[in-house]
Order: structure tokens, then C-alpha cells, then sequence
């Protein structure tokens, strides 16, 4: 029998017989420290499933029964990410250019494992090759409609991880609450990341109603870097998100002088698209420099999201001062202004050796020059930025969004609306037929997004990603070529045990 693995590896090789896992078998890590954490980190996993097994450099003091080996070996076709595992009977290798690949060779092993494991573990002699097709393997959770806990984050991050996962996209501003403390700015986390209450059932009913609960939640600069940290150890690179010019009610709450009106507002209470938008003057520009440096020390990644989405434009068509400037600026229209907005600002994060992705609507007006695009209106967003140079990442809403519900059953729980089942998000490929094999290289990969309006907690976070993200990570790490519903579907049931000993909270509508 195949093991069941997801994401599905490149290649795999059946041989006879198997490796008896035990608490005789040392992890040897070498001595570069990057290796010596992602054997920790396995042995970790291995314990919470009941194997308990030592890691050290050389395996350990005395002569082990037997080994797993870690090593970083050069081997071209594996690239950065790529690794080969081989288990036979005697042992285990694991080989790989850098940690990354050695990480994920760990991930497939842990799923190696059998459903039910005492103390010892049979595993499968063979051998897999594999390496992923898109270096962007993403996921975005919004912190902003509803904040969650660090220990949350963590734990969201390091299943994303498990299923080979390389960025977690963490939208941390929106126009319900500010969730990032700016030192230099400090309203942004008193009053930006509170709100008086919250909406109460679907933006759709009327008349609206609230619950009167003050609610409100923000991440110290201390409690960022620990979620960098943990998550660079589990190669994941977290990518943060700052909105602009639009969804920026929260901000103006805290600072009434960054908006067009300049009257004293509140972090919004309910869900939809707030017309509060960032105004053009100078000051403004200069606060979000601020706010950008403290976020660019904060993470080390290449991409800063500037978001860009959904801006409306009507305070900028309405206010007399926003024409001046636009003079000023010599920009001709609101589009031109949002353009030149979000250009300025790529100016500033490219000058401190960074680049920014904006959501699609960037492409409006005009695409600042290095900007790379996150395309979630569907693919044309992408397919255009990617005909014109620049780097794409997928996440059509169509295939990719979590908040939609998965499936038509009066039993789920209230979500915004759309249908996404399981077997759509594994119909999604990031290359679209209309770019051509040159076009194609600047997709970087895909994303799936949990918008958060009516996901108030971990435990329906859990149940809208899962197993709806192992269905993403199959379509950004496998080959095009062996993808198969049924075969996927099949190996998601039989990894169940897996998914439980993770303590995920998952849907079962695909499992029954
Ligand atoms: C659109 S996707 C948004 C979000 C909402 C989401 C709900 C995107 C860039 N903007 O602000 O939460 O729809 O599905």
C-alpha cells in the first residue's frame, strides 16, 4: 500500500520491508545549528504522537541501535526547498541542500507514521525525491475583524508548516481594529485597536443589531518577533500587512488628522468596506514611514503587503483639499492618486532593500514599478500584472477563500456568504491557460485567505481551514501532472489520526 501523504511528493519509490521506529533510534543533526532545530522539532512531533527519541549532533552519546540521519548534502535538482528521504531497514537519510529541505522531509515522515502508534512505529522502507513547484505557498489570516492569541497564531502557523507551507500572511489592519503596536504612534494601539462593540448575525440583516461588548486585542512588538521567530524555525516566512489607502477607519480613529474629514470617528463596529480614507497630505505619507520602519525592523521578510483593496474614493472626489493636492502632485484623477499613493510608498520600502505586493486593485491607475500582485478578484489581475513583468501571487476568491462556506447545509455555521467546497479549492491551479510559458514564471504560487467577520474564534478558524488548506498545499507543492481528486480525497481520509494528534479542529463534510 502507498502511504498517504499531502502534499503528494514528486516521486516515491516502494522498496521491501520496513524501519522499526523506536525509542532505541537516535536523530543525528550534524553540527550546523539550523539542523541540529529541525531535528528537534521533529522529535518533538514524534513525541506528541508517543515515540520518544533523542536528538543530538552525532546521535547521541554511546552507539545507537539505529539513526536517523540529517544531512546537508548538495544535490542541484533538489533545489532550496527540495529534499530526498530514504528509509530502509536498518536506517533513516534525509539529505537536502539547506534546512528548508530537511524541514519538509521531517513533515513527510511524521505523516509516515501509522494511524496509531504505541511507544513504536513500522515505517514503510522507501524512497522520495521532492521539492515544490511554487517558491509562494501561502496563508493569510485577518487579525483585524477578530484579534486572535498568540498561542493561536503559533499553532496556525505551524500546521500551515506540516503540510509544507512557506508564508504566512498576517493582515494586521483594518478598518475594525489596529493590531500592531507602533511605538512612535501609540493611539494605534490605545484607541485604534478597540471597538465599542460588535455587529451581531450577517451584515445582511436589518436593522443591525450589536452586542454592547467592548472588544478589541493587539500584539506587542515583544509578542511580534516571538511569532517571526517561531515561524522562520518552521521556514515560514511571515509577510505583514498594512493596509492603505482604504480600510484604514481604525488608524483615522486613532488619528483624526490622517483622514479626509478630520472629524473625531470610531474603529468601525460592523462589517462591509468603510468610505474613511488616508488623506495625501504630507504628514500622512511621513506617519506611514514611520509605521512601515518599525514594521520592517519588526520582519525580516523580502515583501511588505501594502493591501491597496477596495479603497473608495469618494471622500478624496468630495473634499476641495484632496483636489488641491492632486494638483500639487500632478495626478489627473482618485485613480492616479491611489496609484501615486501606493507608488510613493514602494519608493520608501524599496529604498530600505524591500518590495511591496498590494492586492489588485494596485493595478488601477497604474502599477507602481516593482510591485508585485496579489491577485483575489479573480485571475485577470494577475494574468495582466504577470504579461506586464510582475510577480503574482494567486488567491482567486472562486478557489481560495476560507470565510466562504464549504458546503449547502442548513447545519453550518453563519459565514459570509459564496460557496467553496473542498474539491474547488483542489481544482485550483495557479497558472491560468491564458499566460504563456514566459508569462508563467512570475506566478510565484497561490494563497488561501481566512477573512475573519464571522470567525470569532480558534476553534472555527480551525474548522473553516481545515482540510480546506491541505487541499491548497497540494495544489502549490505536488506536480500538476499526478494531481487526482480521488486520490487525494482517499489520502486526506486516512491521515484523520494525524490531523487529530495535531489537536486540529477540522470539517468533516469530505472525511464521512
Ligand atoms: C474582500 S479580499 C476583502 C476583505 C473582506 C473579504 C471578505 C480583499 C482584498 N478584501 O476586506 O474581508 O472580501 O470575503
Amino acid at each position: 500500500m502507498l502511504p498517504n501523504l499531502i502534499p503528494a511528493p514528486q516521486s516515491l519509490e516502494m522498496l521491501e520491508g520496513s524501519f522499526v521506529l523506536d525509542g532505541a533510534t537516535a536523530i543525528a543533526c550534524g553540527d550546523a545549528p539550523e539542523v541540529l532545530r529541525v531535528g528537534e522539532l521533529l522529535c518533538e512531533a514524534l513525541a506528541a504522537r508517543g515515540i520518544a527519541l533523542k536528538c543530538a549532533a552525532s546521535g547521541g552519546a554511546g552507539k545507537p541501535a539505529k539513526t536517523m540521519r540529517l544531512l546537508l548534502e548538495r544535490n542541484p535538482a533538489l533545489g532550496s526547498e527540495g529534499y530526498r528521504l530514504e528509509v530502509s531497514r536498518q536506517g533513516v537519510k534525509l539529505a537536502a541542500n539547506a534546512a528548508a529541505g530537511l524541514f519538509y522531509g521531517c513533515q513527510t515522515f511524521r505523516q509516515l507514521l501509522p494511524a496509531e502508534v504505541e511507544g513504536a512505529a513500522a515505517i514503510p522502507c522507501l524512497v522520495i525525491e521532492d521539492k515544490p513547484r511554487f517558491p509562494w505557498r501561502g496563508v493569510m489570516l485577518d487579525v483585524s475583524r477578530h484579534w486572535f492569541p498568540v498561542a493561536f497564531v503559533k499553532k496556525y502557523i505551524d500546521a500551515a508548516a506540516s503540510f509544507k507551507l512557506n508564508v504566512f500572511h498576517w493582515h494586521l489592519t483594518d478598518d475594525q481594529g489596529w493590531r500592531i503596536e507602533i511605538r512612535k504612534h501609540p493611539e494605534l494601539a490605545a484607541m485604534g485597536a478597540q471597538r465599542s462593540e460588535t455587529l451581531v448575525g450577517h451584515l445582511r440583516e436589518q436593522p443591525m443589531r450589536f452586542d454592547s461588548q467592548p472588544y478589541g486585542g493587539c500584539y506587542t512588538q515583544e509578542q511580534v518577533r516571538e511569532v517571526v521567530r517561531y515561524a522562520a524555525e518552521r521556514h515560514v516566512t511571515v509577510v505583514p500587512e498594512i493596509e492603505m489607502p482604504g480600510h484604514a477607519q481604525a488608524a483615522i480613529a486613532a488619528y483624526p488628522d490622517l483622514g479626509c474629514t478630520r472629524e473625531a470617528i470610531n474603529v468601525r463596529t460592523y462589517w462591509g468596506i468603510s468610505n474613511y480614507i488616508y488623506n495625501a497630505e504630507e504628514a500622512t505619507f511621513r506617519f506611514l514611514e514611520e509605521v512601515l520602519s518599525e514594521v520592517m525592523e519588526l520582519f525580516p521578510s523580502e515583501y511588505i503587503h501594502l493591501g491597496g483593496d477596495e479603497a473608495h474614493k469618494e471622500q478624496w472626489r468630495a473634499s476641495c483639499r484632496i483636489e488641491e493636492r492632486m494638483r500639487e502632485l500632478g495626478v489627473a484623477d482618485v485613480d492616479g492618486l491611489q496609484s501615486y499613493f501606493i507608488a510613493r510608498m514602494e519608493r520608501f520600502v524599496n529604498a530600505q532593500g524591500r518590495k511591496i505586493v498590494g492586492w489588485d486593485e494596485i493595478l488601477e491607475g497604474g502599477l507602481a514599478p516593482n510591485a508585485a500582485v496579489m491577485s483575489w478578484r479573480g485571475a485577470a489581475g494577475g494574468i495582466a500584472a504577470a504579461k506586464a513583468g510582475h510577480p503574482v501571487v494567486m488567491s482567486p476568491y472562486s478557489h481560495c477563500y476560507l470565510d466562504y462556506y464549504q458546503a449547502q447545509d442548513d447545519e453550518e455555521p453563519l459565514a459570509i456568504g459564496g460557496l467553496l467546497p473542498l474539491e474547488k479549492v483542489y481544482e485550483f491551479d495557479p497558472i491560468f491557460p491564458e499566460l504563456s510559458a514566459e508569462e508563467g514564471k512570475f506566478v510565484l504560487g497561490g494563497q488561501c485567505n481566512l477573512w475573519t467577520e464571522y470567525v470569532a474564534s480558534p476553534e472555527q478558524a480551525e474548522y473553516m481551514t481545515y482540510p480546506r488548506l491541505l487541499a491548497l498545499a497540494e495544489g502549490v507543492w505536488s506536480p500538476k501532472a499526478g494531481k487526482q481528486w480521488q486520490s487525494f480525497l482517499a489520502r486526506l481520509r486516512s491521515l484523520e489520526p494525524h490531523l487529530r494528534a495535531m489537536g486540529l479542529n477540522f470539517a468533516r463534510h469530505a472525511l464521512r
